[in-house]
């Protein structure tokens, strides 16, 4: 991975994520995760609150891809299938496997929620729209349901600082404006694509209220 953040290579781990029958593989997954926290590290130090916590989920789901298991975590769906067989899911209170594959994906799978609303609010934005704003609705439409009081307040906070418009497209390293509003047209099916699979896995295994 680079140090410079790029909007292609994100939809490109993100396409990679998507096998032939439809299955996610969680390295890819991670990866497009790894993209988004260099790009929420370039936005500056009020984020590392944010990027601190999806970092140390990506390395609970690396872990469990590098460790003696690792043949069961190769897609979100060996994964579930994998855990829920073995009991490693702490279904309704966090017991003895609070750092589970499935309670750990399923953060990162609510803040992808996050994400598609908020870049589709970015794609079809004019120029005088706030960027704290469509975060903003983006997370209440989304993440704040998941989010007790005290991380909502924080989260409120770093949107106020959050760069402009102009900044963001810069920051995307895809080009002039309308090359961006391009590839996010083309990002974000993909995007929407991959939660969705995820999302019907989590309902049909009842899984979406994980603790
Ligand atoms: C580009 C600007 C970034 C705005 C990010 C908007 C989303 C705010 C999310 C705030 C997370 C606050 C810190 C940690 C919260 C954790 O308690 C929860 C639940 O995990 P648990 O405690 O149950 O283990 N973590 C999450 O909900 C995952 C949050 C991931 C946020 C990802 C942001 C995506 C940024 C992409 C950049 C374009």
């Amino acid at each position: 991975m680079a140090d410079t953040f790029s909007l292609q290579r994100v939809l490109e781990t993100f396409r990679s994520s998507l096998s032939e029958e439809k299955e996610v593989y969680i390295k890819y997954y991670i990866a497009g995760w790894q993209e988004l926290v260099a790009f929420m590290n370039s936005l500056g130090s009020v984020f590392s609150f944010i990027s601190k916590d999806v970092v140390s989920k990506i390395q609970i789901l690396e872990n469990f891809l590098s460790g003696e298991n690792r043949s069961h975590y190769v897609t979100i769906q060996s994964m579930v299938r994998y855990e829920l067989e073995n009991d490693l899911v702490d279904l309704t209170k966090r017991g003895s496997h609070p750092e589970s594959g499935c309670r750990t994906l399923l953060r990162l799978h609510r803040a992808l929620r996050w994400l598609e609303l908020f870049l589709e609010r970015l794609r079809t934005s004019s120029e005088d729209s706030k960027t704290s704003v469509m975060c903003s609705d983006a997370y209440n439409e989304s993440l704040a349901q998941h989010h007790p009081w005290l991380i909502r307040k924080a989260v409120g906070v770093a949107f106020c600082a959050l760069p402009g418009r102009d900044t963001f497209f810069d920051v995307m390293n895809a080009g002039d404006q309308t090359q961006v509003v391009a590839l996010l047209g083309e990002s974000l099916p993909l995007i929407a694509e991959v939660y969705q699979i995820t999302e019907d896995l989590y309902v049909k295994n009842n899984l979406l209220e994980l603790p």
